[in-house]
């Protein structure tokens, strides 16, 4: 198993997240990767390296040019129109609006926000950079005929859609990687999302296309962010119907019932005929992740880690949620170990 890992994962330090009707100390924060570094080594993992130096070619694939633009230029922007604080979007293109970009800084943030959680700061997007180019780092490990790779993705991806960022995601690192491995020559390619969020910003990504087999096991959208995506009878569209597969689950999801979804998540990615996975981690479906209701141990992520692999492709596997407890670490190791064993 080789590990990707950045430090530029620090330059994405914010000091606020709206959450519940206050500002407080994002969850998704540099001490997560610090702990799950430390913790994967701690396993024996210690073929870890730094991503190599990619631009946003592939990055162009999945996300519109005009938001990759905004991503790179949002803080600067914030900044010159005189605002002290973080950026955060708090008006929303919604039902009967207009779909045209405001120039005003806070109308063009909301037009590209998917929720007001994520604060951007200065540096945000270096580090979604540096996290994306883990991804693409782990792709290309793939390409060069390994079987297993972490990139230790920081900030997150999976809810950044073609042209959204939110849920504390900027740039979707598995869509493109997915993206990278069918540039690679992989004919179909799958991605499988595991964190306790639907990935909505990775269903968005694929859901027409027909090269990419997209399935997600997540908290029921009625109860659980991001509350407008991941119902079951979203199959895909044109190209894309039928490679589109969400497990909405309810709150208290144990092992027993969670498996049984991926692993009818994984029969769908054999019969789709994926040459490769990737694998969206996210740990939050731990019974005590401090934001979401699953209730998996420790034990089960080894578990899952060997279903996964019993399906018998290359995995590439790019870290998504996962917050608060010191177990985060322990658990994404376990997933390691059982796509070793
Ligand atoms: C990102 B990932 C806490 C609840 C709402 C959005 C959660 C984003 C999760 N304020 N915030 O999928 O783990
Ligand atoms: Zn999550």
């Amino acid at each position: 198993m080789r590990v990707i890992y950045s430090e530029d994962h620090k330059l994405r330090d914010a000091k606020t997240e709206l959450h519940d009707g206050q500002l407080v100390t994002p969850f998704e924060a540099p001490f997560r990767a610090e702990w799950i570094l430390a913790a994967v080594k701690e396993a024996g993992f210690t073929d870890v390296v730094p991503p190599e130096t990619h631009g946003l070619e592939t990055a162009r694939k999945v996300h519109g040019p005009a938001y990759l633009d905004f991503l790179g230029t949002v803080w600067e922007r914030w900044v010159a129109a005189g605002y002290k604080g973080e950026a955060i979007a708090n008006s929303f293109p919604v039902r009967r609006t207009s779909q045209r970009v405001p120039e005003n800084i806070v109308g063009m943030i909301g037009h590209y926000a998917n929720a007001a959680d994520t604060s951007i700061t200065k540096g945000s997007y270096e580090a979604a950079v540096a996290s994306m180019r883990c991804a693409l780092t782990g792709a290309d490990w793939l390409h060069a005929g390994n079987r297993l790779a972490f990139a230790l993705c920081r900030p997150p991806g999976h809810h950044a859609g073609f042209d959204l960022f939110g849920g504390y995601c900027f740039i979707n690192n598995a869509a493109v990687a997915a993206q990278r491995l069918r540039d690679h020559g992989a004919k179909k390619v799958a991605v499988l999302d595991v964190d306790f969020h639907h990935g909505n910003g990775t269903q968005d990504i694929f859901y027409r296309r027909g090269d990419v087999f997209t399935a997600s096991l997540h908290g029921d959208p009625i109860h659980a962010f991001p509350y407008f995506l991941g119902h079951a009878d979203e199959e895909g569209e044109g190209e894309g119907l039928g490679t589109n597969r969400n497990y909405p689950m309810p709150r208290g999801t144990t092992w027993e019932q969670w498996s049984a979804a991926l692993a009818d998540a994984l029969s769908g990615i054999k019969d789709f005929g994926a040459e490769a996975i990737v694998l969206s981690l996210g740990v939050d479906t731990f019974e005590r992740d401090p934001i979401s209701f699953f209730k998996l141990t420790s034990e089960d992520f080894i578990r899952m880690g060997k279903l996964v692999a019993s399906a018998g492709l290359p995995v590439l596997t790019c870290m998504e949620g996962g917050y608060g407890v010191p177990e985060i670490g322990l658990n994404v190791a376990n997933v390691l170990k059982g796509l070793e064993a």
